[in-house]
């Protein structure tokens, strides 16, 4: 494995889990990040190696659990922070928040009804198809989101329009916070996909080299081939489900099923696996971790200076834009759990 591979990979990681620990830090009490999220902390390991992997004419379609992959496709930290704070200067205008995170520029949309992404990228990579354009889809939803009917519906298209995609279900095992046991007696949800036809391979374990190899030539034979394939990995969020704000009070999962996950963060053992070895390789790591913290600072700033969307006071959404305008100012309450910092049900 090449050093230069492994580094882009450790970057990514370094960046997305970045990214969520500063969001989750400055959400409260300065409540100027008003939308839901969902932050995809433990989850980065498959959007971290597929960073070098993408090419700029593949689209990506995700749930809402989409941070990972928007940074993973070199999505702009700028305009995604700014997103997040209703402003104008957001890769969607301010108005899509995290659940809806798009950015026309790099091919990346997500949404949070439930697996429409799966949809979605069947249209897109026709698309492609019929046009003869290179690239493929890229789409990503979770373990509850496998329930949903529009997933066979989709994955039968695929495999009898042989369409290049690259489906992928992040089995993080709960569906908010029910657990798959308590939901399905098949908990591989790639076993339900094999009565497809479809190929289907399935991933447990932290270490980013491996996933990058078996990536490379599963999305090598996506674009020889042009025919679908679904990956299942089985990963862990360490939040809460949505909000930064926790939800393990709840006791839907137990602390020793936290501790073994965290335990073993696939982060913390690329760390010790690249850098442990010398000061030299030490150094290399802080200057990776300090040039992200940068590039995630700046955004805030950014974000903080840019204007809320002001077009919208000249047309018809007028009486909307005031409304929008007093929420983000903290003026008005929408009993939201931003309101009162303590943690609730979703
Ligand atoms: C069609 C639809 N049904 C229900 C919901 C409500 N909902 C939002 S997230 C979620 C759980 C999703 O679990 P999973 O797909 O495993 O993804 P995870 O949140 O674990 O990453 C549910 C039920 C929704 N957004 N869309």
């Amino acid at each position: 494995m090449q050093f230069s591979i492994q580094k882009e990979i450790y970057k990514n990681l370094s960046l997305i889990r970045k990214t969520q620990e500063e969001i989750i830090k400055r959400y409260h009490p300065a409540d100027k990040m008003r939308c839901p999220m969902h932050f995809c902390v433990g989850q980065e390991i498959m959007p971290a190696v597929l960073g070098p992997l993408m090419i700029d004419e593949d689209s990506i379609y995700s749930h809402h659990r989409s941070h990972g992959y928007y940074i993973a496709k070199k999505g702009s930290i700028n305009e995604m922070i700014a997103e997040f704070y209703g402003k104008e200067t957001g890769s969607n205008g301010g108005l899509a928040g995290s659940q809806e995170l798009s950015s026309t520029k790099i091919d990346f949309y997500s949404g949070t009804i439930l697996s429409g992404a799966f949809a979605m990228a069947l249209g897109g990579a026709f698309e492609k198809k019929y046009n003869q354009k290179k690239g493929i889809g890229i789409s990503v939803i979770g373990d509850g989101g496998m329930e949903e009917g529009i997933v066979y519906e989709s994955l039968n298209m695929a495999t009898q329009m042989n369409l290049p995609i690259l489906y992928i279900c992040e089995n993080n095992s709960y569906s908010t916070h029910t657990t798959l046991k308590q939901r399905t007696l098949e908990n591989k949800p790639s076993n339900r996909v094999k009565n497809f036809n479809m190929k289907t391979t399935y991933f447990d374990g932290n270490d980013p080299d491996k996933l990058f190899n078996l990536m490379k030539s599963i999305v090598k034979k996506i674009r020889d081939t042009k025919k679908p394939h679904f990956v299942e990995i089985n990963t862990y969020r360490f939040n809460g489900h949505v909000g930064p704000e926790g939800d393990d009070h709840f006791n839907y999962r137990s602390k020793k099923e936290i501790n073994h996950w965290i335990k073993n963060d696939p982060i913390k053992f690329y760390e010790k696996k690249l850098f442990s070895k010398s000061r030299k390789l030490l150094a290399l790591k802080k200057k990776i971790n300090d040039k992200n913290f940068k590039i995630i600072d700046r955004a805030f700033r950014f974000a903080e200076k840019s204007k809320f969307p002001k077009r919208y006071e000249n047309n018809n959404f007028k009486a909307t834009y005031k409304n929008v305008k007093k929420f983000y100012n903290n003026s008005i309450s929408f009993g939201t759990v931003q309101e009162d910092h303590k943690p609730k049900p979703y």
